[in-house]
């Protein structure tokens, strides 16, 4: 039997608005994570390990940043056709049946791009958000599709009822197959015998090709309601009777894994994305970076060797319970439950703790960063502190999150 030919789309056009101040200059899967990636990442080096090759990541919204990572960082398959990671930007393919417009959501970026689908002659469309930090072998996911002949499978993962309005929901048969989807509501249904679980989506679907095409057409062509997968293409699918399967992600096996694969954050707001830079550097951690078996590549650069100075007396330069790229500096000054970036020289007496500090930060002598993060090419004088006081911090413009991260925007001069 001939191999399915697979094709991964990525949708990486989010603006990420609650981000804010990261996603000013940025996307949000350009926005930098745990020491030296990109949110993006995790869902390429997801397609690459499950041996999907050849990806397509669909971008739009302040994409620079995104795009010279991935140009940078991502490139192979010189003579290999099939062997690809290509950007494509909204650029008004459908002009004529449409007009002038961008990506109008999820599913339009897909529909726009239909003709990549057909010039790949792919039997399966892979369609993953760029956004979100996990682990998960897509090749898993792609066989029990195959093996229940759907339609379309959807990626799912239980969630508290408390935090479910922010997600697509479902309700499933004793066969995982979806009998009932809905979008961000303020009530969902929770999970039978588990009143304060509800099953989500994760935002990943398979899509069989032709149900795809179909489903595209009838939800966008001659349609101006809805352009997204899980408010408006879903429900479509199972209201025309489409196969619709739900995959349990923690059933999905990751190589070199011997826990559960239960791993999965939605970096949505500040606070979020904090929590699981922070879930990096526990001594245990839930996600583990140094699976052999999966390797997490990113856009690498050829940082020197990272340095700790500790001179006579009280100048320690120390790290703990951190993570530290390439080509910092730890100069007598100490950095304590931390996930520092590249490139970053923290100067004598100076304290960071419980911060996330991106690449090319100079910290100053004698500065105290208490949780907060720091965006890149950042100069804080020496003397400065950061998150001890939340008044000062607002006042110099800072970010505050609700559970008191300081943000510090990019390339903020003092
Ligand atoms: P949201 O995360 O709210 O819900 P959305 O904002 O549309 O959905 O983002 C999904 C993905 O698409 C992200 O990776 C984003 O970067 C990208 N994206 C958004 N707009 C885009 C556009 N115009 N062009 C290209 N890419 C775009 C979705 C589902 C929910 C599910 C959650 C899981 O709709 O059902 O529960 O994801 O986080
Ligand atoms: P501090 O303000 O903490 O004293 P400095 O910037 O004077 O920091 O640097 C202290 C030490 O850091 C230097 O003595 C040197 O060992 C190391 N260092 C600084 N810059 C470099 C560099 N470019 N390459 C290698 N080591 C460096």
């Amino acid at each position: 039997m001939t191999q399915p030919r697979v094709l991964g789309m990525v949708l990486a056009g989010g603006q990420g608005t609650r981000l804010s101040p990261l996603t000013l200059k940025r996307s949000k899967p350009a926005v930098p994570f745990g020491s030296k990636y990109r949110i993006i990442d995790f869902a390429l080096n997801n397609f690459i390990n499950s041996g999907i090759f050849s990806q397509y990541v669909l971008i739009q919204y302040k994409a620079q940043s995104l795009t010279e990572h991935i140009q940078r960082g991502w490139r192979f398959g010189t003579f290999l056709s099939d062997y690809f990671i290509t950007l494509v930007p909204a650029q008004m393919y459908r002009y004529e049946e449409l007009g002038p417009v961008w990506y109008r959501g999820t599913a339009d970026a897909v529909y726009q791009n239909l003709h990549l689908i057909d010039n790949f002659n792919a039997d399966y469309v892979a369609i993953f958000s760029g956004d979100h930090i996990y682990k998960m072998n897509i090749a898993h996911m792609l066989d029990m599709h195959r093996d229940t002949r759907a339609d379309v499978t959807i990626a799912a993962y239980p969630m508290p009822l408390a935090e479910a309005q922010r997600f697509g929901v479902m309700q499933v048969d004793d066969r995982w197959r979806v009998t009932d989807f809905q979008e961000k509501v303020p009530n969902p249904p929770t999970i039978p015998g588990k009143p304060d679980q509800v099953l989500t989506s994760m935002g990943n679907y398979i899509f069989s090709r032709r149900a795809l095409e179909e489903l595209l057409e009838r939800s966008i062509a001659g349609n101006d309601e809805g352009f997204d997968f899980g408010k408006d293409v879903i429900p479509r699918a199972l209201r025309d009777g489409y196969s619709v399967q739900a995959y349990d992600f923690h059933k999905n096996p990751i190589p070199g894994q011997l826990v559960p694969n239960t791993y999965w954050r939605d970096v949505g707001t500040l606070d979020a994305y904090y929590d699981a830079n922070m879930d990096l550097i526990s001594v245990s951690p839930e996600f583990d970076m140094y699976n052999e078996q999966w390797p997490l590549r990113t856009s690498s650069e050829f940082s020197a060797p990272t340095k700790f100075v500790h001179e006579q007396g009280d100048r320690r330069g120390q790290a703990f319970n951190s993570l530290v790229a390439g080509g910092t500096i730890i100069s007598g000054a100490t950095v304590r439950d931390s996930v520092v970036g590249r490139r970053v020289h923290a100067h004598s007496y100076a304290l960071v703790e419980g911060s996330v500090v991106f690449d090319n930060v100079q910290v100053g002598r004698h500065s105290h960063i208490h949780r907060a993060i720091i965006d890149k090419d950042v100069i804080i004088p020496p003397g400065t502190t950061i998150g001890l006081d939340h008044e000062e911090d607002r006042a110099r413009g800072f970010t505050v999150t609700d559970s008191g991260v300081v943000v510090v925007p990019k390339s903020y001069t003092f």
